[in-house]
């Protein structure tokens, strides 16, 4: 294979429902859709899902077209390569932008999977021919709000909820929820909001029959993690603290973690996305794959990698009406009592709708060898 043209297009798209966590609100999102050419004309898409601002993760919308413009996409094009593997070798002299990185790994899977006319889920060496889909929900302005939002995901079918939580909406809306949904598969995501000073907080929600608490504590502090997992029954889930296969064996001697969210854009891409999957595997740690409101094109990637055998607790892969009235790809992804079906069709195994892509561009730029 050789890439011999690339094409980025910054798109934007208003989110269905506000989201907001203890880091960052969003109304809309600016995603930067990669679009990879080789000499047979075959296209591979992939979706670079960094928010708009470096609150999540030190990214943000500029920083990953700067670094996939000049540094990433330059290093690929008019190179031969057998294995999207390969790729992710030239890239590892660029330090971190794993965003930047993800959504032209991803590209390249793409392409890889359509050279092989097989689904990129396959490609990946997935097994599951569906996969279950959880929700995450924002923080709402009342407890009352949150739970017409949890009605109504329980009643489209999703079977696992997961509450945004910070301090002033942490023990009450957990208390709420339950309440209301003694049997629910629960879990909470603080986005790294504590510190060591609220461990007896924390332990109260242990209380809670929680399937996971995730990432209580800032991205480096593991310690924090060890300690709490140490006096707490609720397994512990990392996400912003995982950029890498090595963040990974860290945290896992230091048993900080019991479960794992692996997210491909957080972890630079499918290639080390999969890694991360086989490490955590081999390790006896579940993992399930975490979501950064991906347009259809990022959404089919997470799909496709929660096809792998480890990926064992509902993935973030909720339909794509959950977040956009109409979506890049055709048909949309769909949940049908929260499963969702992993494409069967060649490469993302759905068509991508340029028209609706270019009518939501706000800034595009084509790249040659
Ligand atoms: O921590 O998982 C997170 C969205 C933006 C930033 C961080 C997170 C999230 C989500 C989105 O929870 C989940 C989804 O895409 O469905
Ligand atoms: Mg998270």
């Amino acid at each position: 294979l050789k890439i011999v043209a690339a094409r980025l297009h910054r798109v934007r798209m208003p989110l269905v429902h506000e989201f907001q966590t203890s880091s960052h609100r969003k109304t809309f999102l600016d995603h930067i859709l990669v679009e990879l050419e080789d000499a047979s004309g075959a296209i591979g898409w992939g979706e670079i899902a960094s928010s708009s601002d470096p609150y999540y993760a030190p990214e943000t919308v500029e920083s990953c077209w700067h670094i996939a413009s000049r540094y990433l996409v330059p290093a690929i094009l008019d190179r031969p390569w057998t294995h999207p593997d390969q790729l992710a070798a030239v890239w590892s002299k660029v330090r971190g932008n794993n965003f930047a990185k993800a959504g032209v790994d991803t590209a390249a899977w793409v392409l890889f999977a359509e050279a092989r006319s097989m689904p990129l889920a396959t490609a990946l060496g997935g097994t599951r021919t569906e996969v279950v889909a959880g929700v995450s929900l924002g923080i709402e302005p009342t407890i009352d709000d949150l739970l017409t939002q949890v009605a109504a995901q329980v009643a489209a079918g999703y079977p696992r909820v997961k509450l945004k939580i910070a301090p002033g909406w942490d023990v009450e809306p957990v208390r709420a929820v339950r309440a209301a949904y003694s049997d629910l598969d629960l879990h909470v995501d603080a986005n790294g909001i504590y510190t060591a000073d609220d461990l007896k907080l924390l332990q109260e929600l242990d209380g809670f029959g929680l399937t996971m608490i995730e990432q209580p504590f800032a991205p480096r502090d593991l310690l924090t993690h060890a300690r709490l997992q140490r006096t707490i029954e609720t397994p512990i889930c990392l996400d912003e603290s995982i950029e890498t296969v090595d963040d990974l064996r860290t945290a896992l001697q230091l048993e900080a973690l019991q479960v794992l969210n692996i997210k491909v854009s957080r972890m630079g891409g499918l290639t080390p996305a999969r890694e991360a999957h086989d490490r955590a595997q081999a390790a006896g740690i579940p993992v399930w794959c975490g979501g950064m409101h991906e347009f259809g094109i990022g959404r089919l990637a997470n799909v496709a990698l929660s096809s792998l055998g480890g990926f064992t607790l509902p993935s973030d892969v909720s339909a794509s009406e959950k977040y956009y009235a109409r979506d890049v790809i055709e048909p949309a992804v769909v949940a049908v009592d929260g499963v969702v079906q992993v494409p069967r069709g060649t490469g993302l195994g759905h068509a991508v709708d340029r028209a609706l892509i270019e009518a939501n561009t706000v800034a595009e730029l084509a790249l040659e060898p």
